[in-house]
């Protein structure tokens, strides 16, 4: 059950729902912190966390939303933990690089999709949801800005849904980055990677697997082999709630212009341009956001029932 080492585990504390239903051996669902402290807005940030929570907790499986806090790597948040994140606006930003700093100042940290999955592996949690997962900037080739997302799942055994990366980035060079690294790039419900906002990013998924069972088995096919590294699983945001390509290239566009202007670099980035977005589209691109989380929700309890179940 418990995959870290004695001193790794020293610094972990599950709370008490995901300690029970590891024993029990239910499936647990990691849920990252980034998207609630530095992806939206307060209090929808808060909202749509325990929202997300709810989902998956009606599907059957645990939610472990993972942050942290007091110096200790937090596995499953309280209500007032939760808002905390979501409220103070103070918590670091952390990625593999800062988790760290943030263990040993005792601060508090909000972890990234690399960040969350580390944590994930070490509390011998295989299924993690999130939004959309970092990449490949554009303008990498001068800028070297590529997200610690991406090493990450290289090496990294967790499954990541999300629907799909931001077309703030550049898609066909993320996805050749992950093609390089071994990481394969599925699809559940369309045969293209998503793109957010957008259902369909023009770029196709390594492997189409609409149902759970196949993602599972696919998966512990991966696993079993040794093949250490995580697994990429894209399902698009659902119709009503996408939002037009156009559009949303035109505010992209701008917000990155600025970012540029403004010479906002490093790990500022995503959640400068995020915030653009999000004003700029009076407030459209939340309204997305959220849809797609609580639907990335539904597949990811979905993937982690499957796991859970006995190998046909
Ligand atoms: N993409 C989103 N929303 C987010 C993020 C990415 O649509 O909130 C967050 C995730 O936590 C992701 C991080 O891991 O941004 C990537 O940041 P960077 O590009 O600095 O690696
Ligand atoms: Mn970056």
């Amino acid at each position: 059950m418990d995959k870290s080492t004695p001193l790794a585990s020293s610094w972990l504390v599950r709370s008490a729902p995901v300690a029970a239903a590891q024993a029990a051996g239910r499936p647990v669902v990691a849920l990252e912190s980034t998207i609630i402290a530095h992806g939206m807005p307060y209090p929808e940030n808060v909202h749509t966390a325990r929202e997300v929570e709810g989902l998956i907790r009606g599907m059957g499986a645990e939610p472990a939303t993972i942050a942290v806090i007091g110096g200790r790597i937090r596995i499953g948040l309280s209500d007032d933990e939760l808002e905390l994140l979501g409220r103070s606006g103070k918590a670091h930003k952390v990625s593999r690089r800062d988790l760290p700093f943030a263990l040993a100042s005792g601060e508090l940290g909000a972890t990234t999709v690399a960040g969350t999955m580390i944590c994930a592996a070490l509390a011998g949690i295989e299924v993690f949801v999130t939004g959309g997962i970092g990449g490949v900037h554009r303008g990498a080739p001068e800028s070297f800005d590529i997200s610690a997302d991406l090493q990450e799942l290289a090496r990294t055994s967790v499954a990541v849904v999300c629907a799909g990366a931001k077309s703030i980035l550049d898609i066909g060079l993320t996805l050749e980055y992950l093609e390089t690294q071994g990481v394969p790039v599925l699809s559940c419900g369309q045969d293209n990677f998503a793109a957010f906002y957008t259902r369909d990013s023009g770029f196709r998924a390594d492997f189409r697997l609409d149902d759970a069972a196949e993602q599972a088995r696919f998966i512990r096919a991966k696993w079993d082999l040794g093949l250490a590294g995580g697994v990429v699983l894209s399902t698009p945001v659902p119709e009503p709630a996408a939002l037009p390509r156009a559009e949303i290239d035109a505010w992209t566009d701008q917000a990155l212009a600025e970012a540029r202007d403004q010479g906002v670099s490093g790990k500022a980035v995503t959640p400068f341009v995020l915030a653009r977005i999000k004003a700029l589209s009076g407030g459209r691109s939340l309204a997305t956001n959220i849809a797609l989380v609580k639907h990335n929700a539904e597949v990811g309890a979905r993937l982690a029932l499957a796991l859970a179940a006995p190998a046909a």
